[in-house]
């Protein structure tokens, strides 16, 4: 009875600290973010765009595990299933080369002999590295037998060579895990493989090696304070000052943590480190580090009350890499642990905090129930983690040269007391919202803008989108803003996004999935809109209004002088109102402004469409009467919609002028004025029987004179005129006309005019081929599906 109101207790507690959490992570400090992108691009926009390719192999699944990208010989080199492909970066789908590598039919059964399933009895390609110039380093699982080998690629791309050095293979035990599933990540720097991996069958042993020709060096075996049941996430060799001899390997990966029992609880997600010379020892630890030490990463945000949330699971990191090499930022992309509530989170940490951190305190525990201290005893020299090189006094030509004390202490002391905090000791990018998609990957990109540089972080989704973001600190208010620019579905089947590579000299993203692989331009700024403030607002550091269109912005010296002065670009704030008010009165904004006209018939629903092209804009209603605008807030008559005013029943008193303004950052733009009629209901009757009754002769003349393009967009003035035998578009017009008015479903009505109207030869030739603009949608009809691909949105293009 104790024993259950206990749990009930603790359950409670569980859940109520869950429900904090959820409470603190939305009275976070970060300032309202939008949810919408300020374009979103379906994949068939990107195809129609050009602004995407695919590489894809017809009824196979591409399975790529590995992607590395080769600026020097221009390629794209994938490692999938069976296979390793050489691509194009200039355009994926073209000229590829393509290696097959499978098992044996033998390791075949021997891998089904072990119990395996047949999908992973096969030859997954794990490791993909650039050996030298000539070569690369390519492993794999063997069908749960790991297998390596070098592959021939050339001097430059023009040997076009793309070949496996048969004589080459050799066991991949240690360089490849077993398990195709299996997490591993490596790093090669001059001849020598670095790579955390699992190196057994059983998937037992989790380790950080480092591989080359004839020897080896790794993390101790079955030692739980070294490695927990590591996730290996990322790797990378970075120097520390300009000896060699000091360079540093870091590795990403989460672990468990033990507690006093033993027993593993909370993941956390840490960063190792090793001396990329680290030979071993030579009387102990030989063929261990002799310099492994591994601290915490934080990722956490603040709640009110004083309570951190924990971003602990790491998903992917990217290294981007400065001018100066020894100041790399990294990113990481984390989530929460918690199964009943999932965040997610982008932290940013510069390598002088990681250092720092390693330069100080050891953690210290006295037994494994007690709290960690920083440890306050002297540390022996030289100091446990430091590499042997000129810069540490030259003492020691190899780690082999090491005191024991020095070893003994790093064996015992393999964790730092301080963690690593990140910039802003914030996230830069948090989503919280539950039910929302799950980010796999990330990949970053540095832009100079006319307002400092930025980065745009590229987010992978596990549906296909790759999520383009820039988050801008405000040093004033202490707070984080988050820009949305686009979202791009990147796979037309929905798929989760395994792998982003940047290519920021061809300005392309290379995203890997299951089934296939895309290539996709980083920027397009012309569907921001044609105008200034379309341009300011989307707040693109690629992209600046150039005095005619928005185009790519560049740094210095690209433009002619003249063109510089028309120049506008404000990403830290957008502010249209005052860079682009000056090039256009007022006034004459006014007029600018489209007019349309649209018929509704007594009773019955009407919609004003008004859809903007950002998604992030709000829309705003006005009624003129009287020479006074009234804004409509809605009613149960009539809801402002996203796509436009819904007049549920309309009646003779809705007639007039409405004008749909959006607002957005302060930029106030009227995009149109509809005049509204209302038609009486028995007039419309008539005009259906007449249609109805199979008025021929009528019906073929309207359709001889609808040979004009389609207009766009659907309802406007023109289509609508009711000058039925003069207008161009009269076939349309019916078409409109009957589904506004409510008459059958969508379907029928296409059908209709199609058999009583036109003929196909004349029907293709009014069909022009059309470009959907950015925040297009298509939108249910008032019978079912729409199938009429009517523009959704009314700005001029
Ligand atoms: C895409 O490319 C094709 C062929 O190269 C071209 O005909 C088409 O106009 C392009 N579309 C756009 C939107 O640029
Ligand atoms: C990886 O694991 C998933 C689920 O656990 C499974 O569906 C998939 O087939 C596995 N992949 C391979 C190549 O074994
Ligand atoms: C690269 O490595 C391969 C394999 O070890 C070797 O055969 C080749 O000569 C090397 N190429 C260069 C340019 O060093
Ligand atoms: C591996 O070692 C052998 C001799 O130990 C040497 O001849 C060969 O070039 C080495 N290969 C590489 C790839 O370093
Ligand atoms: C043309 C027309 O009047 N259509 C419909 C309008 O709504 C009434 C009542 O909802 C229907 O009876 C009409 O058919």
């Amino acid at each position: 009875m104790f024993m259950s109101m206990m749990m009930v207790e603790c359950i409670r507690t569980v859940y109520l600290s869950l429900m904090l959490l959820y409470i603190a992570l939305l009275g976070m400090t970060h300032t309202a973010h939008s949810i919408n992108p300020r374009i979103r691009l379906s994949n068939k926009e990107l195809w129609q765009l050009n602004r995407t390719w695919v590489f894809q192999k017809h009824g196979v699944s591409l399975q790529p595990q590995t992607m590395l990208l080769d600026e020097g010989h221009e390629r794209l080199y994938v490692g999938a299933k069976n296979a390793l492909f050489s691509l194009s970066l200039d355009q994926v789908n073209t000229h590829h080369a393509e290696i097959q590598w499978a098992s044996t039919d033998y390791q075949v059964e021997e891998c089904l002999m072990k119990g395996r399933e047949k999908q992973e009895c096969a030859n997954y390609i794990k490791v993909l590295q650039q050996y030298n110039q000539t070569h690369l380093l390519a492993c794999g699982t063997g069908a749960f037998n790991p297998i390596c080998a070098a592959v021939r690629v050339g001097h430059t791309w023009q040997d076009r060579l793309f070949a496996l050095e048969e004589e080459s293979i050799t066991s991949g035990r240690g360089r490849s895990p077993y398990d195709p599933n299996s997490s591993c990540t490596s790093a090669l720097s001059r001849g020598e493989l670095y790579i955390g991996l699992y190196t057994d069958y059983w998937e037992n042993d989790g380790a950080l090696c480092r591989l080359n020709n004839q020897t080896y060096t790794r993390t101790e075996r079955n030692d739980r304070s070294q490695l927990n049941e590591p996730k290996f996430v990322g790797s990378a060799v970075i120097p520390d000052n300009d000896d060699r001899g000091d360079d540093k390997v870091y590795f990403f990966f989460t672990e468990r943590e033990m507690d006093a029992e033993g027993v593993t609880k909370a993941v956390y997600s840490r960063i190792g480190r090793v001396c990329a010379n680290d030979q071993g020892g030579q009387r102990m630890l030989v063929n261990r580090w002799t310099s492994f030490l591994k601290t915490r990463l934080i990722c956490s945000v603040a709640g009110p009350n004083g309570i951190d949330t924990h971003f602990d699971e790491l998903e992917d990191v990217f290294v981007l890499n400065n001018k100066d090499e020894k100041n790399p930022e990294v990113f990481c992309l984390f989530s929460t642990t918690s199964t009943v509530f999932k965040g997610y989170a982008v932290c940013v940490y510069h390598m002088d905090d990681i250092r720092a951190a390693f330069n100080g305190p050891f953690a210290f525990r006295e037994r494994p129930e007690h709290h960690w201290t920083p440890y306050e005893d002297r540390v022996p020299y030289p100091r446990p983690g430091s590499c042997a090189s000129k810069v540490n006094g030259g003492g020691f030509s190899s780690s082999k040269e090491f005191p024991d004390e020095v070893l003994r202490f790093l064996r015992s002391h393999p964790v730092m007391y301080n963690p690593v905090l990140p910039q802003h000791h914030r996230p830069v990018l948090l989503q919280t919202e539950p039910g929302r998609r799950k980010l796999t990957q990330i990949a970053v990109d540095r832009v100079q803008a006319q307002d400092g540089h930025y980065h745009v972080l590229y987010i992978g989704t596990d549906d296909s989108v790759v999520l383009k973001f820039i988050t801008i600190y405000n040093k004033d208010t202490d707070t984080m803003e988050e820009v949305l620019l686009e979202e791009l579905e990147v796979f037309r089947v929905k798929t989760p996004v395994t792998e982003i590579l940047i290519s920021p000299k061809r300005q392309q993203l290379y995203v890997g999935s299951e089934e296939s692989l895309a290539q996709v331009r980083l920027h397009q700024c012309d569907l921001y809109g044609s105008e200034c403030a379309d341009c300011c607002l989307a707040r693109d550091p690629y992209c600046a209004w150039d005095g005619i269109t928005c185009s790519r912005y560049y740094p210095a010296g690209v433009y002619p002088s003249r063109s510089r002065r028309f120049r506008r670009q404000d990403v830290r704030h957008g502010n249209a109102v005052q860079l682009c008010n000056g090039l256009q009165i007022d006034d004459e904004k006014w007029h600018r402004a489209k007019d349309r006209l649209v018929y509704g018939v007594e009773s019955n629903s009407t919609l004003l469409e008004c859809v903007p092209r950002s998604l992030q804009a709000k829309v705003l209603w006005f009624f003129q009467k009287g020479g006074e605008n009234h804004q409509v807030q809605g009613d149960e008559r009539v809801v402002v919609t996203s796509h436009g005013l819904l007049f549920l029943r309309v009646r003779g008193s809705d007639a007039g002028v409405y004008v749909c303004q959006t607002v957005e950052h302060g930029y106030v733009h009227t995009l149109l004025r509809i005049t509204l009629h209302v038609l009486r209901g028995e007039k419309v009757e008539s005009a259906i029987h007449m249609v109805n009754d199979g008025d021929g002769a009528k019906a073929a003349a309207l359709c001889h004179s609808s040979m004009g393009p389609p207009p766009r967009p659907s309802i406007s003035p023109k289509s609508l005129a009711p000058s039925l035998a003069s207008g161009s578009h009269s076939r349309l017009w019916y078409k409109e006309f009957l589904q506004l008015i409510g008459y059958g479903d969508a379907q029928k009505v296409e059908e209709y005019c199609e058999r009583v109207w036109c003929s196909d030869k004349k029907r293709k030739k009014t069909k022009k081929k059309y470009v959907p603009l950015a925040g297009e949608k298509r939108v249910k009809g008032k019978g079912g599906e729409n199938s009429h691909r009517a523009p959704r949105h009314t700005l001029d293009t």
